[in-house]
């Protein structure tokens, strides 16, 4: 029978190839050709789309670039602009002849008027949305004149602003200052458009204006499927009940259709149709026998089907295609003594979430590529996580961000795009929220990485926590409050939760992060947290371990990038944190003098500015780590850690582990040891030290214990040997050590530990037991073997004494495939890095440097280990 249909199938195609009119839905791109000028400037000069204002004028040598030194300010002007572009296209005789002829607009950033040959035929102000207009009536075969402006966003944003009445409260990451916007007004808010364009506390504000997206023309005969979409109903090992919807749009309502179902490239249904509306939504139950599974990252494999639509008649023919990862998430929130969980339970699995939160990866959108995603989504895989927020100040990310999810295993907790401020709630305003959520869950509900929806970033806290309700009550009134509340109310409590359980019922809906319940204020007993008591409370890192919430979605500590980012934005005379340049490449208002706070905490003084910009990194990587190995020792409380922020916007001081150029920072290596899948964890109390072993493995493990108290030049003073069974997906104490066997020389001694199953070492760590400033740290005697291939560069390192946060570099962005590591006396370490710049040994080496903790105080960075064996 398959046969069968599949010899019909083949015929039914080759008989809808030989007709002469169009048969399939054909696409055409329209990005060439563009031209851009400030509105009633005279002369046109050639632009990109997608692109943005910024980037071409950049290309056009019309300002310099914009994240060198203090370019920034002065491109202030740019978003004061009115801006127009225009092209001029022909169009294909089938495509003149097809019954429908779309402009398909995927991006606007933001207010923009669409001319065709002179008419208007649409505008917008949302750059989320997506526009599609039917322009049959005004094409030409010839020389169609497309006209698009866009107005400044600062411009309207004031006009809104002024005609409002009241103050709506937005975060300082507003930067209006910065942006010379009359009177400082903050505007961002009544713009639907990426909040941290405005400025945030790691981003520029470089306010864009542009078509970000591409531009297409569709054109179709008799039918077209608007959206194809997957559902998965229930899933066991025999099989998944799944559904198909096909939202079918068609010419004449009273036509028959042929509906096929393939999976992979099966027909597995089909059916005829009568369709009788303009708009129809037709169901197709189906079946997938012994599903494989799709797996987050460390659990299984990333198992994709596809599923095929195809929808005929006699003339045309139109197919979409989806990936689908058959899979079950649920979100967990049951009360017990603490509170109440919140957890994912993966495949029926509770999960513990490792990952960090994600911004878009460029100010400037439309320079986000394909290699871009693969850089950092594969860097967050490599670094073992398993989940990734894309951040409500930010976008709804690309297709290409979820379908590298969808195979990398990366859950992705998706906000809407909502952070740090309040909203406006008129009628219009909502009604276009609503359209943006319409769109863009549809856009993205397909994919089986996306585990939950959450309304906002940080709103609610803002509102209740941050002081914000009591602010406005008091300097404005109670009703002016009830006002703001109510739009809240509306967007987060009615209109999102709408639109999720209409358009992806099966998922979860969050209304904010942070937030406990509804409308209620965060907290560590239930909810997912954001700790920022580190960092902006300049509380310990130790306090890691007591604020222990119930997930950790944010908590973070900035550090400086590496030195060849930093000497792309800075000439050699920046080289102070204090300088203009570098104060302009800090946003936190106390970024620097909070390093400055920690690393006298925690390490001597670091002798120079390239010493303290390495020596911030591994600062950044310490606190991070003992935040992270808090959660996870936790899990019976806390089941996720997602630090705040894996990658960079452009050239800055931040939370990041990976700045903009892709650099790794001590960070990412350090997150990469820390999210194995089993770590050891060490906690000291008064009476003992804790050995805990955290393990998400799903298989209990047979394992050998070695841990041993030496001294920084490598003399053994205990050891302890234990053998044990490492429980799945638990943690544990497994051995403690009393206080009283813990009588040490503290200066120079360091607890080690390994865990291995047979002879692989499943887990290590070192502990100091008081913090390395007061350590007596002695050179480690550092020598290494370098040996270079076409490909990559060998180094063998190998160390006499204790070697702290090894850090080594080419001068280039390129990452090695360790760094920042500690070697321990008198042991080796062989690493790589990728010869991208075509090295010999003698060009390498001129340019190779390697620094420990130890160097960064005590000698010159630039004369470092000049006594390499070879
Ligand atoms: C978090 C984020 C951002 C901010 C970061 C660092 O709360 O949501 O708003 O950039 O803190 O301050």
């Amino acid at each position: 029978m398959k046969y069968l249909k599949k010899i019909y199938a083949v015929i039914f195609v080759v008989l809808l190839f030989s007709c002469d009119k169009q048969t399939q839905v054909e696409v055409t791109d329209l990005n060439d050709g563009w031209e851009y000028r400030s509105v009633n400037d005279s002369s046109w000069r050639s632009a990109s789309v997608p692109g943005t204002v910024h980037t071409d004028l950049l290309q056009n040598g019309e300002i310099e670039d914009p994240f060198y030194r203090l370019n920034e300010h002065d491109l202030q002007w740019i978003d004061k602009r009115d801006w127009e572009y225009r092209t001029v296209f022909d169009v294909k005789k089938t495509d003149m002849n097809a019954d429908r002829v779309e402009l398909e607009f995927l991006g606007l950033d933001t207010y923009s008027k669409i001319y065709l040959n002179d008419s208007l035929i649409l505008e917008t102000d949302n750059m989320f949305r997506t526009y599609k207009i039917d322009v049959k009536s005004l094409l030409k075969s010839r020389d169609n004149l497309l006209v698009v402006t866009l107005e400044s966003p600062i411009k309207k944003g004031i006009e809104k602003y002024d005609a409002l009445g009241f103050t709506i409260p937005v975060s300082n990451n507003d930067l209006a200052e910065i942006g010379q916007v009359e009177e400082n007004k903050q505007v961002s808010i009544f713009t639907r458009k990426a909040g941290y364009h405005f400025g945030w506390d790691w981003g520029p504000r470089l306010v864009s204006s542009g078509i970000w997206r591409p531009v297409r023309l569709r054109t179709w005969n008799n039918h077209k499927i608007k959206d194809l979409f997957i559902q998965q109903k229930s899933l066991n090992e025999q099989s998944a009940s799944m559904m198909a919807q096909i939202d079918l749009e068609v010419e004449e309502s009273d036509s028959e259709v042929v509906i096929d179902l393939l999976l992979e490239d099966e027909i597995i249904q089909s059916k005829t149709l009568e369709v009788t509306q303009a708009s129809s939504l037709i169901t197709i139950p189906f079946t997938i026998d012994n599903p494989k599974r799709w797996w987050p990252n460390g659990m299984g494999d990333q198992h994709l089907y596809e599923i095929t639509a195809r929808v005929s008649t006699e003339s045309s023919s139109d197919t979409k295609t989806r990936r689908v990862g058959l899979r079950t998430i649920e979100v967990v929130q049951e009360k017990d003594s603490i509170g109440a969980s919140f957890y994912f339970k993966v495949n029926g699995i509770p999960t513990f979430m490792k990952g960090a939160n994600y911004i878009p990866q460029d100010v400037f959108l439309s320079r986000v590529d394909e290699q871009d995603y693969d850089r950092v989504l594969k860097a967050a895989k490599d670094a073992n996580m398993n989940m990734l927020r894309v951040w409500g100040g930010g976008i709804y990310e690309n297709d290409e961000f979820y379908d590298k999810c969808d195979e990398l295993g990366l859950l992705v907790w998706q906000d809407f795009m909502f952070a740090c401020a309040m909203f406006p709630g008129d009628p219009a305003f909502l009604e276009n929220i609503r359209q943006e959520a319409i769109d863009n869950v549809i856009r993205i509900r397909n994919h089986p990485s996306v585990a939950l929806w959450c309304g906002n970033n940080e709103v609610l806290s803002a509102w209740e926590n941050w002081g914000w309700k009591n602010q406005v009550i008091s300097e404005q009134s109670e009703e002016v409050a009830n006002t703001i509340w109510k739009a809240y109310d509306d967007i987060f409590h009615q209109i999102l939760p709408e639109v999720v359980s209409e358009y992806d019922g099966e998922r979860f809906y969050w209304p904010s992060s942070p937030g406990s319940e509804f409308g209620k204020k965060e907290n560590l007993v239930a909810g997912d947290a954001h700790y920022w008591m580190v960092w902006w409370g300049k509380e310990p890192f130790d306090n890691y371990n007591k604020a222990i919430p119930r997930f950790m979605s944010e908590f973070g500590f900035q550090s400086f990038p590496n030195m060849p980012t930093i000497n792309k934005y800075t000439t050699s005379e920046d080289h102070d944190i204090y300088s203009e340049v570098m104060k302009s490449h800090q946003r936190s208002s106390i970024g620097n003098v909070t390093i400055d706070e920690y690393m006298k905490r925690h390490y001597r003084q670091p002798k120079n500015f390239e010493s303290f910009i390495y020596a911030s990194q591994v600062l950044q990587a310490h606190g991070i780590q003992v935040g992270i190995e808090a959660h996870r020792r936790n899990r019976a409380r806390c089941m996720g850690s997602l630090y705040w922020q894996i990658n960079d916007c452009w050239p800055v001081a931040s939370w990041s582990s990976i700045d903009y150029f892709g650099n790794w920072k001590a960070l990412h290596y350090q997150v990469k040891r820390s999210f194995q899948n089993v770590i050891m964890s060490f906690e000291q109390t008064d009476q003992k030290l804790n050995i805990h072993i955290v393990s998400d493995s799903l298989k209990n493990l047979d394992a050998e214990l070695k841990l041993e108290l030496i001294d920084l030049n490598g003399n053994t003073q205990k050891t302890w040997n234990e053998s044990l069974i490492v429980r799945a997906n638990t943690s544990d104490v497994y051995y403690s050590i009393p206080a009283d066997e813990l009588d040490i020389n503290t200066k120079n001694t360091l607890l080690t530990g390994e865990l291995k199953v047979g002879n692989k070492i499943l887990a290590s760590g070192n502990l100091n037991f008081i913090p390395f400033k007061e350590m007596e740290l002695i050179d480690p005697e550092l020598t290494y073997k370098t040996t270079v291939t076409k490909d990559e560069i060998i180094i063998e390192l190998s160390t006499k004494n204790f070697a702290k946060s090894i850090y080594m570099t080419d001068g280039t962005v390129n990452n090695f495939s360790d760094n920042y590591f500690d070697l321990l006396p008198n042991t080796n370490k062989r690493v790589s890095i990728p010869n991208n710049e075509n090295y010999d040994l003698a060009s390498f080496e001129e340019k190779f440097k390697v620094v420990t903790l130890f160097d960064s105080y005590e000698t010159e960075v630039d004369s470092l280990i000049n006594d390499e064996v070879q």
